[in-house]
């Protein structure tokens, strides 16, 4: 049985990522960060609860004495990389902490596998943030397009990608990159625009709220769904050999067609509802983000079971039936 530590397995990527591994026979573990309204910090993963409760660690990515005495304890064979402070806009209000969290702690991770066991396979979750404005004449990003990052995230994001690089070539590490493009599911965080999308419109067709406050309604990103993205993560460390690999749909949408899309299903029209607000825009926008996954694509089939418009339905039925109870 293969052992596998998961970072931030309380997120919505490592919820994804724990089922689909322990589907897969997996000895499961993962890292929590405490905080200090305990509440609903592991709503994602209480159904695995019976199977992975002996398995549950408390651990800061910035503090690499928690993460090696787990290491050492668990003796993994993969380590996924998932914690981080993951919200882009939060990352301009904590510049540092952000950085520390990814930068630092991916650091620390790999520290600990070149220094106890270089044969521990490590997957980093990269971003397309780290593109910035850049991209191909074609408008796609891939894995050869400049990168430019504008946010403290993404600078922090490009941080630990290159330390992954380095150590593989420098310590033969096998360390690979997933650079992923957005990734939604009904486990999204609410402050990010789709599920804060879903749960206002649905709030709004109660009566319940008047209007929707958001942010940048012309900037374009490449959705894909959370769980067709863990299968992917998973898929680059069963490569023969450590690379770095662009996980994403090839499409794109605007904040624009996500509210219409999402008030039309509702039977509203968003324009009767949308309020554009200056706290939600970012000091610098990063405009449009499109990726090409022709590389993963062709070392291993990538399988899509949600479109766009089916994702956007199942956090739909979810908020449904979550605001109804
Ligand atoms: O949902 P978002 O906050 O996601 P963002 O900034 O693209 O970052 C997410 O995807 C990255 C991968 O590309 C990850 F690395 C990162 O960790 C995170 O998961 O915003 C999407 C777009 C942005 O252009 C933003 O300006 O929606 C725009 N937007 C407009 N109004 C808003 C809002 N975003 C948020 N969060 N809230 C708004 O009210």
């Amino acid at each position: 049985m293969k052992k596998v530590l998961i970072t931030g397995i309380n997120g919505q990527d490592g919820s994804y990522l724990a089922e689909f591994l322990l589907e897969k026979d997996y000895e499961v573990h993962g890292t929590l960060k405490r905080n200090s309204v305990s509440e609903n910090q592991t709503a994602r993963i209480d159904h695995l609860y019976p199977r992975i409760k002996n398995n549950l660690y408390h651990a800061d990515m910035c503090d690499m004495a928690s993460l090696l005495s787990i290491i050492k304890e668990i003796e993994p064979d993969e380590i996924y990389n998932l914690a981080a402070q993951s919200h882009v806009k939060v990352s301009f209000n904590e510049p540092s902490y952000t950085l520390n969290t990814i930068a630092n702690g991916t650091l620390s991770l790999l520290e600990i596998i070149r220094l106890i066991n270089p044969s521990i396979k490590l997957y980093q979750a990269s971003s397309s943030e780290m593109f910035g404005n850049s991209c191909d004449e074609d408008g796609f990003q891939r894995e050869t397009t400049p990168m430019n990052p504008v946010s403290p995230y993404a600078c922090a994001k490009l941080c630990a990608y290159n330390l992954v690089k380095c150590y593989r070539e420098s310590y033969d590490l096998f360390a690979s990159n997933g650079i992923l493009f957005n990734h939604e599911s009904p486990r999204r965080g609410t402050t990010f625009v789709t599920n804060k999308v879903v749960r206002e419109a649905i709030k709004i067709r109660k009566g319940l709220v008047d209007k929707i406050y958001l942010g940048n309604l012309k900037s374009t990103r490449d959705w894909g769904h959370a769980k067709d993205y863990v299968r992917m993560m998973w898929s680059i460390l069963q490569l023969e050999k450590p690379d770095d690999y662009v996980c994403a749909t090839g499409s794109s949408n605007s904040v624009l067609d996500l509210c219409e899309y999402v008030f039309s299903t509702l039977g509203l029209d968003y324009r009767d509802y949308v309020v554009q607000d200056s706290r939600f825009f970012r000091p610098t926008e990063l405009r449009n983000l499109k990726g090409c996954p022709d590389k993963l694509n062709k070392a291993v089939p990538i399988q899509y079971s949600y479109t766009f418009e089916s994702m956007l339905d199942e956090m739909i039925a979810y908020w449904e039936e979550r605001i109804n109870a």
